[in-house]
């Protein structure tokens, strides 16, 4: 079943690139044995413990190669009004032509591999078909994981199926050389001189989000920053979720919460679909219905441990790669917030001698596990439903140490739409940048959009057309809200279920609330904090609503909004000041 465009590109690729040879992944056991074997034998991995992380393999990046790199990432849209403010862009011509000068020759002496790899369920309507060219073995090593790679994809794609192309080369990793170039027109990626993931595996941030979020507004659908979990009470009901947060903002956490003792023994569940990317669709009832498009978690390593994430723990116990994390001398792996006490002597993650005392942290703040989803001991039975999951309720979120209350409910479908666009958050390590500052990141899509984002509010805005009464129901929450001495009010992980719960009864039709000028609140009494231990007033701290820090909100908005022009859709500047009258 050759795909004749498929084979020309393949092929017109390597004349440019120069490979000593040319591999087709299929995907099999037998292969990824021998990719991990080879990487063992070259040094990319170090295969770590046999016995308690069987197939489990250490790699080290290039110190300078860690997160994404936003200032080098390009939108080259035919007009750069289509990449719009929050995108670099180029025209497509252009950067073709610097390219060429990057990529001519750029894999001699390297084999390249050819790897389709298939977004979604087997059998969806709702997934789409990648290859990705790469010539580098630990960036397929990661694809085998994140995506359904190798023969189910070219099943699926046929002999004159549509595919998403990305061309990855490492070059030499200069960092000044770095390009990740996006050519929506042409269903395009070329990513050159990083081997970190949201630069390297073409399929996540760059296919799934960046050239699925403009398919996605041609054809009417989403593509989202989003986890999807399934919330099941103990009536056995469920309700499907899905929340935007910016990166390491805890959607992993979230979307493999497990229920405090209390609520689990009342039968209270918690499943993962997904944990980072959502593709939604209408269905024939005019609900919109979720799939995760991957298969894998590129999680957050530090912070991990058995009291925040367990499941997430347990995930990457076999068959899975760390990156950027420490080595202890049992050929286990540690880092930072693991749990317990640190070991006294470690390799940090630059291979370097490391104990307790050493002054820079063991793993980098960025380090990653990358597993399989269906290891995951909450992924959810219906994970891979080809017709997706019904969406009842869209949270939106951020790390904000003050302002935002715990947990408000936008009124209309409209007013949840502005409080996507005017989301922010405190920057975190996931991408190069200054952490802790407050930046906007509408949608948490802000890096990941691949159009103009006044355009992108506006297909929001649409889509709210379409679906009516039937739209999910929009929140915002926010687990990282501070006190004055800098203390979480909010006990966050497995207690932020009693923040579901509220979320889920109010879809319902319960759940009760107060009216207040930014829209929703749950009354305190609606908000279960029985066993919680929570300081007096904190409480009224997490659901208090400001005016005057409200009133500097809204301004701070108005100039982010302003950014977008003639583009800005007027409803969400009407909602602003709407809102600002209203404070
Ligand atoms: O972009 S990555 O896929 O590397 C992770 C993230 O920043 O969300
Ligand atoms: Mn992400």
């Amino acid at each position: 079943m050759a795909h004749t465009g498929l084979e020309a590109w393949v092929e017109s690729v390597a004349r440019e690139t120069l490979p000593v040879s040319v591999y087709w992944c299929d995907g099999s056991e037998g292969e990824s044995h021998q990719l991990n074997e080879g990487l063992v034998r070259s040094g990319g991995f170090i295969r770590l413990n046999e016995k308690s992380l069987p197939n489990c393999f250490l790699a080290r990046s290039d110190p300078r190669d860690v997160a994404r790199v936003e200032e080098q990432t390009y939108i080259c849209s035919r007009s750069p009004d289509d990449a719009g403010p929050s995108n670099n862009w180029m025209a497509p011509d252009e950067m073709h032509g610097r390219l060429a000068g990057i990529m001519q020759g750029c894999m001699r002496g390297r084999t390249m591999y050819v790897v389709p790899y298939l977004m979604g369920p087997p059998g969806s309507p709702l997934s789409k078909v990648g290859v990705e060219i790469t010539d580098s073995p630990y960036v397929v090593a990661n694809l085998r994981i994140m995506t359904r790679m190798g023969r189910v994809a070219l099943e699926a794609l046929g002999s004159n199926g549509t595919f998403s192309r990305g061309v990855h080369s490492t070059v030499t990793l200069d960092p000044a050389h770095r390009h990740i170039s996006h050519f929506p027109d042409e269903n395009l990626v070329i990513s050159c001189h990083s081997n970190y993931g949201g630069n390297a595996l073409l399929s996540k941030k760059c296919f799934a989000l960046r050239l699925a979020s403009v398919l996605a507004r041609d054809e009417g659908w989403l593509a989202e920053h989003m986890l999807i979990l399934r919330l099941t009470d103990p009536q056995g009901r469920r309700t499907y979720i899905t929340a935007a947060f910016p990166s390491a903002c805890g959607k992993t956490n979230l979307a493999m919460l497990i229920p405090p003792p209390r609520y689990a023994e009342a039968g209270w569940r918690v499943e993962t679909v997904g944990d980072d990317i959502a593709w939604l669709k209408f269905g024939t009832d005019r609900r919109l219905y979720a799939i995760n498009p991957e298969a894998g978690f590129f999680g957050v390593a530090p912070g991990t441990s058995s009291r925040t994430n367990p499941n997430a723990l347990q995930t990457c116990q076999s068959n899975t790669i760390f990156t950027n994390v420490a080595l202890r001398p049992d050929g286990t792996v540690w880092w930072e917030g693991f749990g317990g006490l640190p070991p006294d002597q470690a390799i940090d993650w630059r291979g370097r001698d490391w104990t307790p005392n050493s002054p820079e942290p063991a793993a980098h703040p960025n380090s990653r596990f990358t597993a399989p989803a269906r290891q995951c001991p909450s992924i959810a039975d219906d994970w891979e439903r080809p017709e997706g999951v019904p969406i009842s309720a869209m949270i939106f979120g951020g790390r904000r140490s003050s302002v935002m209350p715990l947990v408000y409910e936008a009124p209309s479908w409209q007013y949840g739409v502005y409080v996507g666009a005017a989301m922010a958050s405190e920057r975190t390590a996931a991408a190069a940048g200054k952490v802790g500052e407050l930046r906007h990141d509408p949608m948490a899509m802000l890096p990941f959009c691949g159009y103009h984002m006044g355009d992108y509010f506006q297909h929001w805005l649409d889509l709210g057309q379409r679906g009516g009464a039937a739209m999910p129901r929009i929140f915002h929450v926010n687990w990282f809200k501070k006190d004055a001495a800098g203390k979480f009010f909010w006990p966050g992980f497995g207690e932020s279920l009693r923040v579901l719960k509220w979320i889920a009864d109010r879809c319902r039709g319960g759940g009760a609330a107060t009216e207040s000028p930014i829209g929703w609140l749950p009354t305190p009494e609606a908000l279960d904090t029985a066993g919680l231990d929570l300081p007096p007033h904190s409480l009224d701290a997490l659901l208090q609503v400001n005016p005057e820090e409200w009133i500097a909100e809204t301004d701070s908005r108005t100039a982010f909004l302003a950014r977008f022009g003639d583009k800005l859709p007027a409803a969400l500047l009407e909602e602003n000041t709407a809102l600002r009258s209203r404070l």
